[in-house]
């Protein structure tokens, strides 16, 4: 095992890996920006390294700082987090080169899923269900369009090098196929410099269930069960669950034998997620894979009692995996909400200033709280707005609902706007409720979502006995501290 390992990244996720690598007796180095000098991942960290300007492009981007800084502190292993470099090959291949373990999968893995339409070849030969659809290498407009033509429409195009919707065009007859064809290459040509296309049988309403899987170098692989991730707002999650609503037994085990299908046929190792789509009628197919520990990965860790960052961390130093399928079995339910600094009634604008008063719900067996941040740090323009991610488990859906409301309503934050107001109407909505969900909910429900403002939390009291028991405590420790003749300003609480 490592005896020291670099987290190239900050925030949640970069206190998240620290806490298991401290756990484990592994001593941590972290990097960080000049606005992140008194982050908390910089103080949790064992060590830690400035790797230079705030904007991410200079410090957490630039591969060769964090290479350099691994070298001079004598770090093994590289953990990437998610996002940032993540699923970069090229610092795959750099730390490789520099006798540094990247913490993630082998950069051919990266590379295969690099390219949608690549995947969905690899996919296809290892017999993974795919959409029905055209991924040929001939881009000729004229096949493309017989291709839709053929399997009729709706139709989706989407960019092979695309992500998150962009350079996605839904197409709804013929006589619109050109036109769109045109845009959506346009689109994907500004954002990716590549517009090479494919075309699906556009699916309607369907779920977006993922697998975790996990591999390691020794031939084994095993399925962590499922995440619903359908809940999404411009392909942003807003809230995940572990497990699905309505999932079978047999489903399950389909679902998780074809992820595992998929994982085997890249080589993987380590931690990865196997998007599906899934219908209404119970048919799943092959989205996309991502090769990364997950935002969401709590949700996974919560119903299976298994620490994934510990499972990284194994896996990488090439040990075994810790279980064998037989082993893994689903205990209870577990949410998860995305806690932002961003203004659901200014179209979710992201939100920066200071968290004057942050105070989260308890911590218990019931509910955890990954963050980042402390009360009184800054929610900067440079990164992404997330606050924190609220976790609730209990043992089943209809429980650990409603503990995820009493957390939500828990929750105090002042200083700035945040959309818990909006997860927990989100929460209370009847079809959630129900657990029936879609990648469709939020604008279906938009108007019981958004317009229930008297079923809304009030804020305003608990707001203001969170500003006066914070100005006494802190009255009470100038009156004990020996420089008690300290000039003390209220900062303003709003
Ligand atoms: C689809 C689809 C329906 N049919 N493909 C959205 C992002 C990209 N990764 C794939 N996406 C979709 N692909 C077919 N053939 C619907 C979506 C989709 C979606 C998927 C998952 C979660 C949320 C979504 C929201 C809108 C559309």
């Amino acid at each position: 095992m490592f005896t020291k390992i670099l987290i190239a990244n900050r925030g949640e996720i970069a206190c998240r890996i620290i806490k298991t690598a401290k756990a484990m007796g592994i001593a941590t180095v972290a990097v960080y920006s000049e606005t992140d000098r008194n982050a908390l991942h910089e103080q949790l960290a064992d060590e830690s390294v400035a790797i230079g300007p705030s904007p991410s492009n200079e410090s957490y981007l630039v591969s060769n700082k964090l290479i350099q800084a691994a070298l001079d502190t004598g770090a093994q292993a590289i953990h990437p987090g998610y996002g940032f470099l993540s699923e970069n090959a090229e610092f795959c291949r750099l730390c490789a080169a520099n006798n540094l373990v990247f913490i993630g999968p082998p950069v051919e893995a990266i590379l295969a899923m690099g390219s949608k339409s690549a995947a969905k070849t690899i996919m296809a030969d290892a017999g993974v269900p795919l959409v029905p659809g055209y991924h040929g290498d001939d881009q000729n407009p004229e096949i493309i369009k017989q291709a839709a033509n053929n399997m009729g429409y709706p139709v989706l195009l989407k960019a092979a090098a695309g992500g998150g919707g962009k350079g996605m065009r839904a197409v709804y007859a013929e006589g619109e196929f050109d036109e769109a064809l045109g845009a959506a290459k346009r689109e994907a040509l500004n954002s990716f410099n590549d517009d090479i296309m494919l075309v699906e049988k556009y699916l309607l309403k369907p779920r977006h269930v993922e697998i975790q899987v996990f591999c390691d170098s020794h031939g084994n692989a095993v399925y962590l069960f499922e995440r619903d991730c359908s809940v999404q707002r411009r392909h942003q999650k807003v809230i995940e669950e572990a497990p699905a609503p309505g999932m079978t037994d047999t489903l399950r085990q389909q679902m998780g034998e074809a992820a595992i299908k998929a994982a085997l046929a890249i080589n993987y190792e380590g931690a990865g997620t196997v998007e599906f789509l899934l219908d209404a009628q119970g048919e799943f197919f092959f989205m996309e894979m991502n090769t990364r520990l997950q935002v969401e990965h709590p949700v996974t860790e919560m119903i299976s009692g298994q620490d994934l960052v510990e499972w990284q961390l194994r896996v990488a130093s090439g040990e075994p995996l810790p279980c064998s399928q037989e082993q893994l079995t689903i205990n209870g339910h577990a949410f998860e909400a995305r806690i932002y600094a961003e203004d659901p009634d200014h179209d979710f604008l992201p939100v920066t200033g200071r968290l004057t008063v942050l105070q989260p719900p308890r911590e218990s067996a019931h509910v955890r709280v990954d963050t980042g941040v402390v009360e009184g740090d800054e929610v900067s323009i440079y990164y992404d707005p997330m606050i924190a991610k609220l976790i609730v488990w209990d043992t089943d859906r209809d429980r650990a609902l409603q503990r995820l409301t009493q957390a939500l309503s828990e929750y105090r934050i002042g200083g700035l706007t945040t959309n818990i107001g909006f997860l927990y109407n989100l929460a209370i909505s009847q079809a959630f409720q129900n657990g029936d969900v879609d990648t469709g909910y939020i604008e279906e429900h938009e108007a019981e979502i958004f317009r229930q403002r008297d079923r809304d939390i009030d804020y305003a009291a608990p707001l203001a006995a969170a500003a006066i028991f914070k100005l006494r405590e802190q009255q009470a420790q100038i009156q004990a501290s020996p420089f008690n003749g300290a000039q003390f300003t209220l900062a303003s609480v709003q």
